[in-house]
Protein backbone atom coordinates (compact mmCIF):
# COMPACT_ATOMS: atom_id res chain seq x y z
CA UNK A 1 0.00 0.00 0.00
CA UNK A 2 1.16 3.22 -0.76
CA UNK A 3 1.43 6.44 1.19
CA UNK A 4 -0.87 9.21 0.42
CA UNK A 5 -1.56 12.34 1.41
CA UNK A 6 -4.93 13.16 3.37
CA UNK A 7 -6.49 14.88 0.43
CA UNK A 8 -5.74 12.51 -2.00
CA UNK A 9 -7.35 10.02 0.17
CA UNK A 10 -9.98 11.79 1.00
CA UNK A 11 -11.21 12.60 -3.37
CA UNK A 12 -10.36 8.84 -3.77
CA UNK A 13 -12.95 8.18 -1.20
CA UNK A 14 -15.55 10.60 -3.04
CA UNK A 15 -14.63 8.69 -6.01
CA UNK A 16 -14.97 5.04 -4.71
CA UNK A 17 -18.50 6.33 -3.67
CA UNK A 18 -19.71 7.18 -7.20
CA UNK A 19 -19.20 11.18 -6.90
CA UNK A 20 -18.72 12.82 -10.43
CA UNK A 21 -19.89 16.59 -9.82
CA UNK A 22 -19.07 19.05 -6.74
CA UNK A 23 -19.65 22.21 -6.34
CA UNK A 24 -17.49 24.96 -4.37
CA UNK A 25 -16.52 28.52 -3.36
CA UNK A 26 -12.75 28.46 -2.87
CA UNK A 27 -10.90 29.10 0.34
CA UNK A 28 -7.37 28.91 1.71
CA UNK A 29 -7.89 26.36 4.05
CA UNK A 30 -8.53 23.92 2.07
CA UNK A 31 -5.95 23.90 -0.88
CA UNK A 32 -4.73 20.82 -0.56
CA UNK A 33 -8.47 19.26 -1.49
CA UNK A 34 -8.39 21.78 -4.88
CA UNK A 35 -5.14 20.60 -5.58
CA UNK A 36 -6.33 16.49 -5.03
CA UNK A 37 -8.99 17.32 -7.60
CA UNK A 38 -7.25 17.87 -10.64
CA UNK A 39 -7.51 15.76 -12.91
CA UNK A 40 -9.93 13.41 -10.70
CA UNK A 41 -13.20 13.40 -12.99
CA UNK A 42 -15.01 14.82 -10.67
CA UNK A 43 -16.79 18.38 -12.32
CA UNK A 44 -15.99 20.97 -9.84
CA UNK A 45 -18.69 23.66 -10.02
CA UNK A 46 -16.33 27.18 -9.16
CA UNK A 47 -19.99 28.86 -7.76
CA UNK A 48 -20.37 32.84 -6.26
CA UNK A 49 -21.71 32.67 -2.87
CA UNK A 50 -21.67 29.60 -0.68
CA UNK A 51 -25.53 29.68 -0.54
CA UNK A 52 -25.62 29.10 -4.70
CA UNK A 53 -22.97 26.28 -3.80
CA UNK A 54 -24.89 24.16 -1.18
CA UNK A 55 -28.58 24.82 -3.17
CA UNK A 56 -26.78 23.20 -6.06
CA UNK A 57 -25.20 20.08 -4.45
CA UNK A 58 -28.56 19.70 -2.60
CA UNK A 59 -30.46 19.37 -6.16
CA UNK A 60 -27.64 17.01 -7.05
CA UNK A 61 -28.97 15.01 -4.17
CA UNK A 62 -32.51 15.39 -5.14
CA UNK A 63 -32.09 14.91 -8.68
CA UNK A 64 -29.40 11.60 -8.04
CA UNK A 65 -30.59 10.08 -4.59
CA UNK A 66 -26.34 9.84 -3.51
CA UNK A 67 -25.44 12.99 -1.86
CA UNK A 68 -24.37 16.12 -3.42
CA UNK A 69 -21.32 17.15 -2.41
CA UNK A 70 -20.41 20.92 -1.57
CA UNK A 71 -16.71 22.06 -0.31
CA UNK A 72 -16.91 25.35 1.40
CA UNK A 73 -13.83 27.69 3.61
CA UNK A 74 -14.44 28.02 7.27
CA UNK A 75 -16.48 30.54 9.63
CA UNK A 76 -18.26 32.87 6.75
CA UNK A 77 -17.80 29.99 3.72
CA UNK A 78 -19.64 27.52 6.02
CA UNK A 79 -22.18 30.12 7.56
CA UNK A 80 -23.59 31.17 4.01
CA UNK A 81 -23.83 27.67 3.01
CA UNK A 82 -26.52 27.03 5.85
CA UNK A 83 -29.75 27.53 4.10
CA UNK A 84 -28.41 24.82 1.42
CA UNK A 85 -28.48 22.72 4.64
CA UNK A 86 -31.56 23.75 6.02
CA UNK A 87 -33.27 22.31 3.06
CA UNK A 88 -31.97 18.90 2.48
CA UNK A 89 -32.80 18.69 6.27
CA UNK A 90 -36.61 19.74 5.57
CA UNK A 91 -36.67 18.53 2.17
CA UNK A 92 -35.20 14.89 3.11
CA UNK A 93 -31.91 14.94 0.66
CA UNK A 94 -28.59 13.27 0.60
CA UNK A 95 -25.96 16.41 0.85
CA UNK A 96 -22.30 15.98 2.46
CA UNK A 97 -21.10 19.49 3.31
CA UNK A 98 -17.21 19.29 3.11
CA UNK A 99 -15.83 22.80 5.55
CA UNK A 100 -12.01 23.56 5.54
CA UNK A 101 -11.27 24.02 9.08
CA UNK A 102 -8.36 26.06 10.83
CA UNK A 103 -5.24 23.90 12.00
CA UNK A 104 -5.49 21.53 14.59
CA UNK A 105 -3.20 23.77 16.91
CA UNK A 106 -4.81 26.77 17.21
CA UNK A 107 -8.55 25.27 18.16
CA UNK A 108 -10.23 27.02 20.98
CA UNK A 109 -8.50 30.17 20.39
CA UNK A 110 -11.12 31.61 18.06
CA UNK A 111 -9.06 31.56 15.25
CA UNK A 112 -9.09 33.36 12.21
CA UNK A 113 -12.99 32.19 11.03
CA UNK A 114 -12.82 29.25 13.81
CA UNK A 115 -16.44 28.22 14.23
CA UNK A 116 -17.46 24.62 16.10
CA UNK A 117 -19.24 23.21 13.19
CA UNK A 118 -20.70 20.30 16.19
CA UNK A 119 -22.40 23.49 17.69
CA UNK A 120 -23.14 25.67 14.97
CA UNK A 121 -25.01 22.85 12.37
CA UNK A 122 -26.08 20.46 15.35
CA UNK A 123 -29.28 21.18 14.28
CA UNK A 124 -29.08 21.98 10.65
CA UNK A 125 -27.71 18.22 9.69
CA UNK A 126 -28.14 14.83 10.51
CA UNK A 127 -24.45 14.37 11.41
CA UNK A 128 -21.45 16.59 11.80
CA UNK A 129 -17.70 15.26 12.20
CA UNK A 130 -14.14 17.01 12.27
CA UNK A 131 -11.57 14.65 11.10
CA UNK A 132 -8.91 14.73 13.17
CA UNK A 133 -6.47 11.87 11.64
CA UNK A 134 -6.03 10.99 8.21
CA UNK A 135 -5.91 7.23 8.11
CA UNK A 136 -9.58 7.63 9.68
CA UNK A 137 -10.65 9.41 6.59
CA UNK A 138 -12.38 6.33 4.52
CA UNK A 139 -14.22 5.12 7.57
CA UNK A 140 -16.03 8.34 8.00
CA UNK A 141 -16.65 8.80 4.82
CA UNK A 142 -18.29 5.64 3.92
CA UNK A 143 -20.25 6.79 7.42
CA UNK A 144 -21.18 10.55 5.90
CA UNK A 145 -22.25 8.88 2.82
CA UNK A 146 -24.75 6.10 4.28
CA UNK A 147 -25.81 8.43 7.40
CA UNK A 148 -26.91 11.18 4.49
CA UNK A 149 -29.30 8.24 2.28
CA UNK A 150 -30.15 5.78 5.15
CA UNK A 151 -33.67 6.16 6.46
CA UNK A 152 -34.65 9.45 5.98
CA UNK A 153 -31.58 10.71 3.80
CA UNK A 154 -30.32 14.48 4.89
CA UNK A 155 -27.08 16.43 5.50
CA UNK A 156 -24.04 16.00 6.92
CA UNK A 157 -21.61 18.07 7.28
CA UNK A 158 -17.33 17.23 8.03
CA UNK A 159 -14.87 19.48 9.41
CA UNK A 160 -11.26 19.47 7.38
CA UNK A 161 -8.41 20.72 9.39
CA UNK A 162 -6.12 22.72 7.25
CA UNK A 163 -2.87 20.95 8.48
CA UNK A 164 -4.48 17.51 8.68
CA UNK A 165 -5.15 17.46 4.96
CA UNK A 166 -1.08 17.53 4.19
CA UNK A 167 -0.72 14.22 6.73
CA UNK A 168 0.52 11.40 5.17
CA UNK A 169 -1.38 8.42 5.53
CA UNK A 170 -1.72 4.27 4.69
CA UNK A 171 -4.83 3.19 4.58
CA UNK A 172 -7.51 1.47 1.90
CA UNK A 173 -9.95 2.79 0.47
CA UNK A 174 -13.52 2.55 1.73
CA UNK A 175 -15.87 0.20 -0.83
CA UNK A 176 -18.84 1.67 -2.14
CA UNK A 177 -21.89 2.47 0.12
CA UNK A 178 -25.79 2.04 -0.86
CA UNK A 179 -28.40 2.79 1.64
CA UNK A 180 -30.18 -0.37 3.12
CA UNK A 181 -33.53 -0.70 1.91
CA UNK A 182 -36.05 -1.42 4.52
CA UNK A 183 -38.87 -3.84 3.49
CA UNK A 184 -41.98 -4.32 4.92
CA UNK A 185 -43.33 -7.46 7.03
CA UNK A 186 -45.44 -10.06 5.52
CA UNK A 187 -47.95 -9.25 8.09
CA UNK A 188 -47.82 -5.22 7.57
CA UNK A 189 -49.19 -6.56 3.72
CA UNK A 190 -51.52 -9.08 5.01
CA UNK A 191 -52.82 -6.09 6.93
CA UNK A 192 -52.83 -3.98 4.63
CA UNK A 193 -54.76 -6.07 2.07
CA UNK A 194 -57.68 -6.18 5.13
CA UNK A 195 -57.74 -2.28 5.23
CA UNK A 196 -57.77 -2.19 1.60
CA UNK A 197 -60.36 -4.40 1.22
CA UNK A 198 -62.99 -2.88 3.54
CA UNK A 199 -62.30 0.74 2.82
CA UNK A 200 -65.02 3.13 1.15
CA UNK A 201 -62.97 5.78 -0.58
CA UNK A 202 -58.89 5.77 -0.28
CA UNK A 203 -57.01 8.18 -1.46
CA UNK A 204 -53.05 7.63 -1.42
CA UNK A 205 -50.56 10.57 -1.32
CA UNK A 206 -47.42 10.18 -2.51
CA UNK A 207 -44.15 12.29 -1.11
CA UNK A 208 -40.59 12.40 0.17
CA UNK A 209 -37.34 10.82 -1.03
CA UNK A 210 -35.50 7.49 -1.51
CA UNK A 211 -38.26 7.20 -4.60
CA UNK A 212 -36.31 5.76 -7.77
CA UNK A 213 -37.74 6.48 -11.53
CA UNK A 214 -38.46 2.16 -11.06
CA UNK A 215 -40.74 3.00 -7.56
CA UNK A 216 -42.59 5.55 -9.14
CA UNK A 217 -43.68 2.84 -11.83
CA UNK A 218 -44.58 0.62 -9.59
CA UNK A 219 -46.35 3.38 -7.86
CA UNK A 220 -48.32 3.86 -11.32
CA UNK A 221 -49.08 0.59 -11.38
CA UNK A 222 -50.74 -0.36 -7.97
CA UNK A 223 -52.72 3.10 -8.41
CA UNK A 224 -53.78 1.57 -11.51
CA UNK A 225 -54.59 -2.26 -10.23
CA UNK A 226 -56.29 -0.62 -7.25
CA UNK A 227 -57.84 2.26 -9.14
CA UNK A 228 -56.57 4.30 -6.36
CA UNK A 229 -56.65 8.25 -6.79
CA UNK A 230 -53.35 9.87 -6.11
CA UNK A 231 -52.32 13.23 -4.65
CA UNK A 232 -48.95 14.44 -4.44
CA UNK A 233 -47.26 16.32 -1.56
CA UNK A 234 -46.29 19.98 -2.21
CA UNK A 235 -43.35 20.13 -4.14
CA UNK A 236 -43.60 16.76 -4.94
CA UNK A 237 -45.47 16.24 -7.90
CA UNK A 238 -43.27 14.42 -10.06
CA UNK A 239 -43.86 11.45 -8.25
CA UNK A 240 -47.06 10.86 -9.91
CA UNK A 241 -47.45 11.98 -13.59
CA UNK A 242 -50.17 14.44 -13.53
CA UNK A 243 -51.80 13.25 -17.30
CA UNK A 244 -52.44 9.64 -15.39
CA UNK A 245 -56.33 9.53 -14.65
CA UNK A 246 -55.54 8.81 -11.28
CA UNK A 247 -53.81 11.98 -10.59
CA UNK A 248 -56.09 13.87 -8.69
CA UNK A 249 -53.97 17.56 -7.69
CA UNK A 250 -51.19 19.28 -5.69
CA UNK A 251 -51.22 19.31 -1.97
CA UNK A 252 -49.75 22.07 -1.06
CA UNK A 253 -49.96 25.78 -0.21
CA UNK A 254 -53.38 27.06 -1.85
CA UNK A 255 -54.81 23.47 -3.05
CA UNK A 256 -57.88 22.60 -4.74
CA UNK A 257 -60.28 22.67 -1.41
CA UNK A 258 -62.42 19.55 -3.37
CA UNK A 259 -59.51 17.63 -3.10
CA UNK A 260 -59.17 18.39 0.53
CA UNK A 261 -62.92 17.35 1.07
CA UNK A 262 -62.11 14.14 -0.29
CA UNK A 263 -58.86 13.27 2.51
CA UNK A 264 -60.68 12.17 4.73
CA UNK A 265 -61.60 8.63 5.46
CA UNK A 266 -58.92 6.30 4.34
CA UNK A 267 -55.38 8.04 3.52
CA UNK A 268 -52.09 5.66 2.11
CA UNK A 269 -49.40 7.84 3.02
CA UNK A 270 -46.43 6.72 0.94
CA UNK A 271 -42.78 7.85 1.49
CA UNK A 272 -43.81 11.36 2.78
CA UNK A 273 -44.22 13.08 6.43
CA UNK A 274 -47.35 15.53 5.83
CA UNK A 275 -45.52 18.31 7.57
CA UNK A 276 -47.23 21.58 7.66
CA UNK A 277 -47.75 22.79 4.50
CA UNK A 278 -49.09 19.40 3.12
CA UNK A 279 -50.96 18.32 6.02
CA UNK A 280 -52.68 22.23 5.35
CA UNK A 281 -51.25 23.52 8.60
CA UNK A 282 -51.68 20.06 10.52
CA UNK A 283 -55.59 19.90 9.95
CA UNK A 284 -55.72 17.37 7.65
CA UNK A 285 -55.20 14.05 9.70
CA UNK A 286 -56.03 13.53 13.16
CA UNK A 287 -52.84 13.84 15.83
CA UNK A 288 -51.89 12.09 17.38
CA UNK A 289 -55.03 9.61 15.94
CA UNK A 290 -58.55 10.19 14.84
CA UNK A 291 -61.29 8.28 13.03
CA UNK A 292 -59.15 7.94 9.61
CA UNK A 293 -57.41 4.90 8.73
CA UNK A 294 -53.84 5.89 7.95
CA UNK A 295 -51.25 3.47 6.81
CA UNK A 296 -48.17 5.50 7.05
CA UNK A 297 -45.36 3.82 4.67
CA UNK A 298 -41.50 5.84 5.94
CA UNK A 299 -37.67 4.66 5.41
CA UNK A 300 -36.96 6.01 8.84
CA UNK A 301 -38.88 4.21 11.79
CA UNK A 302 -38.36 7.94 13.80
CA UNK A 303 -40.81 9.19 11.08
CA UNK A 304 -43.54 6.17 11.79
CA UNK A 305 -45.65 7.88 15.22
CA UNK A 306 -43.80 11.39 15.11
CA UNK A 307 -46.81 13.24 14.73
CA UNK A 308 -49.30 10.55 13.16
CA UNK A 309 -49.90 7.17 15.20
CA UNK A 310 -51.40 5.43 11.75
CA UNK A 311 -53.37 2.70 11.86
CA UNK A 312 -50.70 1.25 10.13
CA UNK A 313 -46.97 1.64 10.22
CA UNK A 314 -45.21 -0.07 7.41
CA UNK A 315 -41.04 0.94 8.25
CA UNK A 316 -40.16 0.52 4.05
CA UNK A 317 -38.59 2.29 1.09
CA UNK A 318 -40.79 2.82 -1.49
CA UNK A 319 -38.86 0.49 -3.78
CA UNK A 320 -39.07 -1.74 -1.17
CA UNK A 321 -42.74 -1.49 -0.17
CA UNK A 322 -43.82 -1.96 -4.26
CA UNK A 323 -42.08 -5.13 -4.18
CA UNK A 324 -43.84 -6.79 -1.59
CA UNK A 325 -47.32 -5.92 -2.53
CA UNK A 326 -48.07 -8.73 -5.06
CA UNK A 327 -49.53 -10.91 -2.65
CA UNK A 328 -52.53 -8.49 -2.77
CA UNK A 329 -55.61 -8.32 -4.51
CA UNK A 330 -57.59 -5.73 -5.75
CA UNK A 331 -61.32 -5.59 -5.83
CA UNK A 332 -61.73 -1.44 -5.64
CA UNK A 333 -65.18 -0.25 -4.93
CA UNK A 334 -64.69 3.56 -4.92
CA UNK A 335 -63.57 4.42 -9.14
CA UNK A 336 -66.67 6.36 -9.38
CA UNK A 337 -65.08 8.50 -6.50
CA UNK A 338 -61.47 8.44 -8.38
CA UNK A 339 -63.29 9.49 -11.49
CA UNK A 340 -64.69 12.58 -9.85
CA UNK A 341 -61.21 13.82 -7.95
CA UNK A 342 -59.71 13.09 -11.37
CA UNK A 343 -62.40 15.42 -12.60
CA UNK A 344 -62.15 18.17 -10.12
CA UNK A 345 -58.30 18.18 -11.01
CA UNK A 346 -58.83 18.59 -14.39
CA UNK A 347 -61.34 21.42 -13.55
CA UNK A 348 -58.77 23.25 -11.01
CA UNK A 349 -55.81 23.32 -13.09
CA UNK A 350 -57.58 23.27 -17.19
CA UNK A 351 -57.62 26.88 -17.69
CA UNK A 352 -56.21 29.61 -15.97
CA UNK A 353 -58.77 32.58 -15.18
CA UNK A 354 -57.77 36.22 -16.48
CA UNK A 355 -55.24 38.29 -14.62
CA UNK A 356 -54.79 41.97 -14.34
CA UNK A 357 -52.45 43.65 -17.16
CA UNK A 358 -50.80 42.92 -20.63
CA UNK A 359 -49.40 39.14 -19.59
CA UNK A 360 -51.59 36.94 -18.74
CA UNK A 361 -48.55 34.68 -16.64
CA UNK A 362 -51.56 31.60 -16.77
CA UNK A 363 -51.76 31.72 -20.26
CA UNK A 364 -47.85 31.61 -20.25
CA UNK A 365 -48.29 28.50 -17.93
CA UNK A 366 -50.50 26.79 -19.89
CA UNK A 367 -48.39 27.69 -22.79
CA UNK A 368 -45.20 25.81 -21.45
CA UNK A 369 -47.09 22.78 -20.52
CA UNK A 370 -47.99 21.93 -24.02
CA UNK A 371 -44.51 23.21 -25.27
CA UNK A 372 -41.83 21.73 -22.68
CA UNK A 373 -41.20 18.15 -23.58
CA UNK A 374 -41.99 15.55 -20.69
CA UNK A 375 -38.54 15.39 -19.34
CA UNK A 376 -37.97 19.68 -19.18
CA UNK A 377 -37.09 19.88 -15.27
CA UNK A 378 -39.02 22.98 -13.22
CA UNK A 379 -36.87 25.13 -11.08
CA UNK A 380 -38.40 27.22 -8.03
CA UNK A 381 -38.00 28.68 -5.16
CA UNK A 382 -40.29 30.32 -2.92
CA UNK A 383 -43.10 33.31 -3.57
CA UNK A 384 -46.37 33.58 -4.98
CA UNK A 385 -45.13 32.95 -8.60
CA UNK A 386 -45.44 29.71 -7.60
CA UNK A 387 -48.78 28.52 -6.80
CA UNK A 388 -48.93 28.74 -11.02
CA UNK A 389 -46.77 26.40 -11.34
CA UNK A 390 -48.46 23.96 -8.96
CA UNK A 391 -52.12 24.31 -10.04
CA UNK A 392 -51.26 24.73 -13.54
CA UNK A 393 -48.24 23.03 -14.68
CA UNK A 394 -48.51 19.27 -15.57
CA UNK A 395 -45.35 16.76 -14.53
CA UNK A 396 -45.12 13.98 -15.85
CA UNK A 397 -41.59 12.22 -15.73
CA UNK A 398 -40.09 11.20 -12.69
CA UNK A 399 -37.71 14.08 -11.14
CA UNK A 400 -38.45 17.12 -13.32
CA UNK A 401 -39.24 19.41 -10.30
CA UNK A 402 -36.71 20.80 -8.19
CA UNK A 403 -38.32 22.80 -5.48
CA UNK A 404 -37.80 23.62 -1.72
CA UNK A 405 -40.68 21.90 0.50
CA UNK A 406 -38.59 24.60 2.71
CA UNK A 407 -40.25 27.35 1.19
CA UNK A 408 -36.57 28.35 1.32
CA UNK A 409 -36.35 31.94 -1.58
CA UNK A 410 -33.47 31.85 -4.00
CA UNK A 411 -33.19 27.89 -5.00
CA UNK A 412 -34.55 28.06 -8.22
CA UNK A 413 -31.55 29.45 -10.13
CA UNK A 414 -28.97 27.29 -8.07
CA UNK A 415 -31.25 24.12 -8.69
CA UNK A 416 -31.74 25.22 -12.79
CA UNK A 417 -27.84 25.51 -12.98
CA UNK A 418 -27.26 22.03 -11.41
CA UNK A 419 -30.25 20.46 -13.50
CA UNK A 420 -29.06 21.75 -16.49
CA UNK A 421 -25.09 20.03 -15.73
CA UNK A 422 -26.92 16.74 -14.74
CA UNK A 423 -29.34 16.54 -17.90
CA UNK A 424 -27.97 18.65 -20.74
CA UNK A 425 -29.91 17.34 -23.27
CA UNK A 426 -33.17 18.46 -21.69
CA UNK A 427 -34.79 21.62 -20.98
CA UNK A 428 -33.93 23.04 -17.58
CA UNK A 429 -36.62 25.91 -16.63
CA UNK A 430 -35.85 28.52 -13.63
CA UNK A 431 -39.09 30.04 -12.88
CA UNK A 432 -38.27 33.04 -10.54
CA UNK A 433 -39.75 35.99 -8.71
CA UNK A 434 -37.96 39.51 -8.86
CA UNK A 435 -37.58 38.93 -4.83
CA UNK A 436 -36.40 35.30 -5.27
CA UNK A 437 -34.25 35.41 -8.14
CA UNK A 438 -31.59 37.85 -6.46
CA UNK A 439 -31.32 36.51 -3.32
CA UNK A 440 -29.19 34.15 -5.62
CA UNK A 441 -28.74 36.07 -8.57
CA UNK A 442 -25.03 35.85 -8.67
CA UNK A 443 -25.20 32.28 -9.81
CA UNK A 444 -26.11 33.06 -13.52
CA UNK A 445 -22.57 34.23 -13.88
CA UNK A 446 -21.70 30.28 -12.47
CA UNK A 447 -24.14 29.45 -15.60
CA UNK A 448 -21.86 31.69 -18.10
CA UNK A 449 -18.73 30.75 -16.55
CA UNK A 450 -19.00 26.88 -17.23
CA UNK A 451 -21.63 27.36 -20.28
CA UNK A 452 -24.78 25.98 -18.64
CA UNK A 453 -27.58 26.89 -20.66
CA UNK A 454 -30.30 27.35 -18.56
CA UNK A 455 -33.80 29.40 -18.83
CA UNK A 456 -35.22 31.79 -16.08
CA UNK A 457 -38.27 33.01 -16.16
CA UNK A 458 -38.10 35.90 -14.17
CA UNK A 459 -41.86 36.65 -12.98
CA UNK A 460 -41.44 40.77 -11.72
CA UNK A 461 -44.34 42.18 -9.79
CA UNK A 462 -42.47 44.90 -8.33
CA UNK A 463 -43.11 43.47 -5.19
CA UNK A 464 -42.36 40.58 -2.56
CA UNK A 465 -45.62 39.21 -3.24
CA UNK A 466 -46.39 36.71 -0.89
CA UNK A 467 -45.63 39.27 2.02
CA UNK A 468 -47.85 41.39 0.40
CA UNK A 469 -50.48 39.58 0.23
CA UNK A 470 -50.18 38.45 3.92
CA UNK A 471 -49.82 42.39 4.59
CA UNK A 472 -53.39 42.84 2.57
CA UNK A 473 -54.85 40.13 4.52
CA UNK A 474 -53.98 41.43 7.64
CA UNK A 475 -52.88 44.67 7.90
CA UNK A 476 -55.05 46.09 4.59
CA UNK A 477 -53.75 49.26 3.22
CA UNK A 478 -50.75 49.21 5.76
CA UNK A 479 -47.58 48.49 3.22
CA UNK A 480 -44.52 47.72 4.92
CA UNK A 481 -41.30 46.71 2.96
CA UNK A 482 -42.39 44.60 0.37
CA UNK A 483 -41.94 47.14 -2.22
CA UNK A 484 -38.76 46.59 -4.39
CA UNK A 485 -37.02 48.79 -7.20
CA UNK A 486 -35.66 45.95 -9.15
CA UNK A 487 -32.97 46.25 -12.18
CA UNK A 488 -33.48 45.39 -15.51
CA UNK A 489 -33.13 41.58 -15.46
CA UNK A 490 -33.02 41.27 -19.34
CA UNK A 491 -29.84 43.87 -19.28
CA UNK A 492 -28.20 42.18 -16.39
CA UNK A 493 -28.68 38.70 -18.61
CA UNK A 494 -26.32 40.06 -21.24
CA UNK A 495 -24.36 42.39 -18.90
CA UNK A 496 -23.08 38.71 -17.33
CA UNK A 497 -22.93 37.01 -20.69
CA UNK A 498 -25.86 35.60 -21.29
CA UNK A 499 -29.23 35.89 -23.59
CA UNK A 500 -31.84 38.57 -22.13
CA UNK A 501 -35.19 39.79 -22.97
CA UNK A 502 -38.00 41.58 -21.58
CA UNK A 503 -41.21 40.63 -22.25
CA UNK A 504 -44.22 42.60 -21.21
CA UNK A 505 -47.14 40.81 -23.31
CA UNK A 506 -48.15 37.31 -22.86
CA UNK A 507 -47.80 37.60 -26.76
CA UNK A 508 -44.18 38.35 -26.41
CA UNK A 509 -44.01 34.94 -24.66
CA UNK A 510 -43.40 32.32 -26.37
CA UNK A 511 -40.94 33.46 -29.35
CA UNK A 512 -38.51 34.81 -27.09
CA UNK A 513 -38.68 31.62 -25.47
CA UNK A 514 -37.69 30.27 -28.17
CA UNK A 515 -35.06 32.64 -29.18
CA UNK A 516 -33.84 31.82 -25.54
CA UNK A 517 -33.09 27.85 -26.61
CA UNK A 518 -31.93 28.77 -29.83
CA UNK A 519 -28.90 31.00 -28.00
CA UNK A 520 -27.96 27.99 -26.56
CA UNK A 521 -26.69 30.70 -23.83
CA UNK A 522 -28.39 30.60 -19.87
CA UNK A 523 -31.09 33.11 -20.39
CA UNK A 524 -33.39 35.41 -18.66
CA UNK A 525 -36.83 36.31 -20.03
CA UNK A 526 -37.57 39.19 -17.68
CA UNK A 527 -41.45 39.04 -17.52
CA UNK A 528 -43.60 42.13 -16.44
CA UNK A 529 -46.74 41.02 -14.25
CA UNK A 530 -49.11 43.14 -13.10
CA UNK A 531 -48.66 43.55 -8.90
CA UNK A 532 -52.60 43.19 -9.04
CA UNK A 533 -52.44 39.91 -10.13
CA UNK A 534 -50.99 38.48 -6.57
CA UNK A 535 -52.47 34.86 -6.78
CA UNK A 536 -54.13 32.90 -9.91
CA UNK A 537 -57.69 34.14 -8.73
CA UNK A 538 -57.43 37.09 -6.52
CA UNK A 539 -55.99 40.73 -6.83
CA UNK A 540 -54.63 42.74 -3.95
CA UNK A 541 -57.40 45.61 -3.88
CA UNK A 542 -59.58 42.74 -3.69
CA UNK A 543 -57.47 41.30 -0.39
CA UNK A 544 -57.15 44.68 0.84
CA UNK A 545 -60.96 45.42 0.31
CA UNK A 546 -62.24 41.92 2.15
CA UNK A 547 -59.49 42.32 4.90
CA UNK A 548 -61.40 46.35 5.20
CA UNK A 549 -64.87 44.82 5.15
CA UNK A 550 -64.43 42.06 8.01
CA UNK A 551 -62.14 44.62 10.42
C1 LIG B 1 -34.81 32.91 2.41
C2 LIG B 1 -36.18 33.43 2.63
N1 LIG B 1 -36.36 34.68 3.09
C3 LIG B 1 -37.60 35.17 3.26
C4 LIG B 1 -38.70 34.40 3.01
C5 LIG B 1 -40.10 34.96 3.24
N2 LIG B 1 -40.76 35.12 1.94
C6 LIG B 1 -41.54 34.16 1.41
S1 LIG B 1 -42.11 34.55 -0.09
C7 LIG B 1 -41.36 36.06 -0.06
C8 LIG B 1 -41.50 37.03 -1.19
C9 LIG B 1 -41.20 36.41 -2.52
O1 LIG B 1 -41.12 37.46 -3.45
P1 LIG B 1 -40.93 37.20 -4.99
O2 LIG B 1 -39.83 36.26 -5.22
O3 LIG B 1 -40.83 38.50 -5.67
O4 LIG B 1 -42.25 36.41 -5.40
P2 LIG B 1 -43.77 36.96 -5.46
O5 LIG B 1 -44.39 36.50 -4.19
O6 LIG B 1 -43.72 38.42 -5.61
O7 LIG B 1 -44.34 36.25 -6.64
C10 LIG B 1 -40.65 36.24 1.14
C11 LIG B 1 -39.86 37.44 1.46
C12 LIG B 1 -38.46 33.07 2.55
N3 LIG B 1 -39.45 32.21 2.30
N4 LIG B 1 -37.21 32.63 2.34
MG1 LIG C 1 -42.27 39.53 -6.67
Amino acid sequence: MTKRTAARILVDQLIAQGVDRATCVPGESYLSVLDALIGSGIDLLTCRAEGGAAMMAEAYGKLTGRPGICFVTRGPGATNASPGLHIAMQDSTPMILFVGQIERRMRDREAFQELDYRATFGALAKWVVEIDDADRIPEIIARAFRVAMQGRPGPVVIALPEDMLDDMAEVADAPRVDPVETAPMPADIDRLGELLASAKSPVAIVGGSRWTPEARDAMIDFAHRFDLPVAAQFRRAPLFPATDDHFIGDLGLAPNPKLIERIKAAVLLIGGRMSEIASQSYKLLGIPASGQKLVHIHPDPLELGRVYQPTLAINATPPAFFAALDGIEASPTWSANREAARTDYLAWSDTPPPVPGDFQYGDVMAWLRDRLPPDATICNGAGNFASWIHRYYRFRDFGTQLAPTSGSMGYGLPAGVMAKRQKPDSIALTIAGDGDFLMNGQEFATAVHHDIPLIVVLIDNGIYGTIRMHQEKTFPGRVSATNLTNPDFAALARAYGGHGETVTTTAEFAPAFERALASGKPAILHCHLDSQAITPTATLDGLRAAAETRS
